[in-house]
């Protein structure tokens, strides 16, 4: 029998194949298939959880050192530890907290990302969509849908700080990005404040439709009030409505053009945990970034603790097991790619 010589190890031989082909942008799948196809979501992304005070420090100093219109947006990046340079909260979803401070204009542009800013602080700034503006208040959330015209004002006398939530890392996963800037800083005004709430927000659109019509069809509504959630929340809760064990009393925002999520790659929900409450346990492909509205608690993730303040900002990754405990009543807002997931058969969820 002939002793087999070092170089015909097939390991050997395999790994020579591999240096040869590597030049040739060519690989073998089996060396990579079990990473390529986790047999559950592996997400690299963390938890991970910023307190709002510190983050509005950094920011206040930026706001002293740059202007919004040379910086274009001041904003603060959220980027989660586990996505270095990425700039992503999550794989799909990023995150950022931006000041405008008064008399600033943040100039007009529009892209193909859609955005949406959940207000942390202030009171009387604008964003204004399309030529609309929409006056926020603390824990508003007004949406800027992918392709519309948009600028930020602050005509108050004080700063406004909220959280900007885009799906720029999707848009990224696409190609797709397009952007352009308006030829000045301010789209110029063609209704009232306020006037696509008056009527998509209450249930009503134009009977001549799209003729008299400046919103888009598929997206009339853009500002879903504080006031306005915060008040169904309470009603579902004081009006004796089952509590759902994972989530609380919860509410998802919707598109009232078609009953579908809030934009087309962002879902955007609210929950009311009464105080003593504690979830069961819950996990979902939807990473998902919270705020914390009102109240103190706990999130209890995998074994880890992490108590919960107002204007906290956590994000939980994909898949993995999460339970809030409410030590007061406890306000949460919550945004992921829910929308973009279901969209593509892929999103599941687990009670556990
Ligand atoms: C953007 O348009 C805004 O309009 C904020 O306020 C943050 C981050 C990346 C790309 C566009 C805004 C953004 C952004």
């Amino acid at each position: 029998m002939m002793t087999q010589l070092p170089c015909d190890d097939p390991k050997d031989l395999l790994r020579a194949l591999y240096a040869q082909m590597q030049p040739e942008s060519l690989f073998p799948l089996w060396e990579k298939l079990a990473a390529l196809i986790p047999a559950q979501p592996d997400s690299p992304a963390k938890v991970h959880k910023w307190a709002y005070e510190r983050i509005r420090e950094y920011l206040m100093r930026a706001g002293g050192l740059i202007s919004a219109t040379q910086a274009e947006r001041r904003v603060l990046i959220l980027e989660n530890p586990g996505l270095p340079g990425s700039s992503g909260i999550t794989p799909s979803l990023y995150a950022g907290l931006q000041l405008i401070l008064p008399g600033e204009v943040a100039p007009a542009h529009r892209h193909a990302q859609c955005a949406l800013r959940f207000v942390l602080e202030g009171e009387g700034a604008y964003t204004s969509v399309d030529g609309e503006r929409a006056i926020m208040s603390v824990s508003d959330l007004v949406l800027t849908p992918g392709g519309q015209w948009h600028h930020h004002g602050n005509a108050s006398g004080q700063p406004m700080i909220w959280l900007d939530g885009l799906d720029i890392p999707t848009v990224r996963h696409f190609d797709a990005s397009f952007a352009e800037k308006y030829a000045s800083e301010e789209f110029p005004e063609n209704a009232p404040a306020g006037d696509s709430l008056s009527r998509y927000g209450r249930n009503l659109k134009p009977l001549r439709g799209r003729v008299a019509d400046r919103r888009p069809t598929h997206q009339p509504l853009f500002h879903y009030p504080y006031a306005e959630w915060r008040a169904s929340l309470e009603a579902l809760a004081s009006g004796g409505a089952m509590i759902d064990p994972q989530l609380g009393h919860a509410l998802e925002f919707f598109n009232p053009a078609d009953g579908g999520s809030i934009m087309a790659t962002i879902s955007a929900h609210v929950r009311l945990l009464p105080a003593g409450f504690e979830s069961r346990d819950r996990r979902s492909t939807d990473g998902t970034v919270f705020v914390v509205v009102e109240g103190r608690g706990e999130v209890v993730i995998e074994g880890d603790r992490i108590p919960l303040y107002p204007r906290d900002i956590l994000v939980v990754p994909s898949w993995r097991a999460s339970r809030f405990r409410a030590d007061t009543e406890l306000i949460l807002f919550g945004y992921s790619d829910k929308a973009c997931q279901e969209k593509l058969d892929l999103y599941r969820e687990e009670n556990l």
